[in-house]
């Protein structure tokens, strides 16, 4: 397979690829950095990547991606439970990250090479990657389920082609595009998205470091012609946008505004297309699936939907009982099902989950339901399972947040729920039964715990106290019963 980065060595050299603050890397400078990594990681299996929104990540990825290797991005948030369930699953060989990146425990245990962006190498992508095959991995993506820790989603490097091209072809993406985003780099949308996107096509990212709406509106302001967020940063955005004139003038000048990971409301919709008269594009993906469809930088940005199937991935809706749906009105509700070269190839040791995701003839089961309009234009209306919940973008699985939770001394029995936040689009709730109902601990205890044993973006935002929860005859929680 040929290199994914044609422009490494086919580009100007001098075109800055990847900018975070202050701190820049040319084609030229990238290209050196990442063969001379490519060539001290070549052969070594599975790395580790510290993924920090820093220069230092995107070269360790190419780096990986040029050696033929799967890099496995972690959360540099990630508690101490969750980062040791991933050593353990995925077993990476060693561990990349920036020079003087403090690495927590569970990791010290690895060999460690730090990231030297100014590093001059020798090595030539293209001769590496001559060995890898499309269906090797790329990049294995750890993603919460419903239930237990989260699975690590093995993406090919055709899958990375395959939806980087076919965006492109949606957007009129090309390498003249200058994307502005902050979002983390251990996930799919900013890491494939919104590094390895730009740098397929041959043009640059500005990185903010951390998601602002000043940052946004000074790199529109200064060229930047692409904005990729989740609907959170949109809303926060929305919000600004009254008080701010600067902000409704930069985002006017952009050429194309995309959200996704969660449905943007209608109402921030039309709020930044009034105050800038730009549409928001949405485009709608999963981890293990890449991007499924988008509305087309060419087609009508619809409000509310999330457009039409993108080149070479097919979609169908089904029934509860795997019927496919064959009207297109608007109306009937099915799960959708996507099949093409997007899709991961597994999750890694999970072959139980792997079948279970898959249709015999193929097609994965993505557990969203959705309405097709007669035109074709997709529109989400909810998802499948209750126990999934999408917060900030982030997907999180009750089950491993309740999980948590029973492991605080003070928790006797617990329940996680979603609830509908206008920032976060849901916002995490858990309803617990104190072991000590006289002395129950503070949401902030319980925040706390779930943010150091996970992540803190899985951490409650509010905790009831109960004195059971509510059971049926068979003894399941009935967790419609949890509201407030
Ligand atoms: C607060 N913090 C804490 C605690 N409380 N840290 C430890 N313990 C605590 N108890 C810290 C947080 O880590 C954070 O730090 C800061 O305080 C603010 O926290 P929070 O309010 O939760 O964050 P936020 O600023 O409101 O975050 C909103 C956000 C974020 C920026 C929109 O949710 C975000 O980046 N979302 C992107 C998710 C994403 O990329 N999803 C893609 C997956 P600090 O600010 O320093 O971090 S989906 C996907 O990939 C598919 C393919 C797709 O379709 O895209
Ligand atoms: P993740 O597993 O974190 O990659 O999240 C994938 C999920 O995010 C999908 O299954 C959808 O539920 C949701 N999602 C992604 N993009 C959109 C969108 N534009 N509108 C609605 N939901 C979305």
């Amino acid at each position: 397979m040929s290199s994914l980065f044609p422009a490494l060595t086919a580009g100007p050299a001098g075109r800055v690829a990847l900018s975070f603050g202050d701190r820049t890397l040319t084609y030229g400078e990238l290209g050196a950095a990442a063969g001379a990594l490519a060539a001290r990681i070549g052969g070594a299996g599975r790395v580790a990547v510290w993924a920090t929104p820093a220069l230092e990540t995107a070269v360790a990825v190419v780096a990986a991606l040029e050696a033929g290797i799967a890099a496995v991005p972690l959360n540099p948030k990630s508690g101490e439970k969750e980062l040791g369930h991933i050593l353990s699953d995925s077993a990476p060989s060693l561990v990349l990250a920036a020079p003087g990146d403090q690495l927590p425990p569970p990791l010290r245990e690895l060999e460690r090479l730090d990231v030297d962006v100014r590093a001059v190498g020798t090595q030539d992508g293209a001769q590496a990657v001559a060995q890898v095959g499309e269906d090797d991995p790329a990049l294995v993506v750890y993603t919460s389920g419903t239930t237990g820790p989260p699975k690590g989603a093995v993406i090919p490097r055709r899958a990375v082609t395959h939806t980087l091209d076919a965006l492109a072809d949606a957007w009129q993406w090309t390498g003249e595009d200058v994307l502005v985003h902050g979002l983390p780099l251990f996930h799919v949308h900013g890491l494939v998205l919104g590094i390895l996107g730009p740098l397929r096509r041959g043009g640059s990212v500005r990185h903010l470091g951390r998601f602002g709406t000043e940052g946004v509106a000074r790199e529109l302001n200064e060229g930047a012609t692409m904005m990729f967020g989740v609907p959170t940063m949109y809303h926060r955005v929305a919000q600004a946008l009254p008080e701010d004139p600067g902000l409704a003038q930069a985002l006017g000048k952009a050429r194309l505004l995309v959200s996704g990971s969660a449905a943007l409301p209608v109402h921030d919709h039309e709020r930044i297309t009034a105050a800038t008269g730009q549409r928001v594009v949405e485009r709608y993906g999963m981890t293990e699936t890449l991007m499924n469809t988008s509305v087309r930088a060419d087609g009508e940005a619809r409000a509310g939907t999330v457009g039409v199937p993108l080149p070479g991935v097919e979609l169908r809706l089904v029934e509860e009982d795997g019927t496919p749906i064959t009207s297109y009105d608007g109306e009937t509700v099915g799960e959708i099902q996507v099949r093409g070269p997007n899709l991961f190839t597994e999750y890694l040791n999970r072959p139980d989950a792997t079948a279970a995701a898959f249709t015999a003839d193929g097609w994965f089961r993505t557990g969203d339901m959705a309405v097709r309009e007669a035109d074709g234009y997709v529109r989400i209306v909810g998802r499948k399972a209750t126990d999934l919940i999408k917060s900030g973008g982030y997907k999180i699985g009750a089950g491993e947040i309740e999980n948590a939770l029973l492991e605080h001394p003070g928790v006797r029995e617990a329940a996680v729920t979603g609830e509908p936040d206008p920032d976060l689009g849901e916002r995490i709730v858990a309803w617990i039964v104190p072991s000590d109902p006289q002395s129950p601990p503070s949401t902030e205890e319980l925040a706390d715990h779930v943010a150091a044993r996970l992540a803190p973006h899985k951490r409650p935002r509010r905790v009831h106290h109960l004195d059971e929860l509510p059971r049926n005859d068979m003894g399941k929680i009935m967790k419609r019963a949890l509201t407030s």
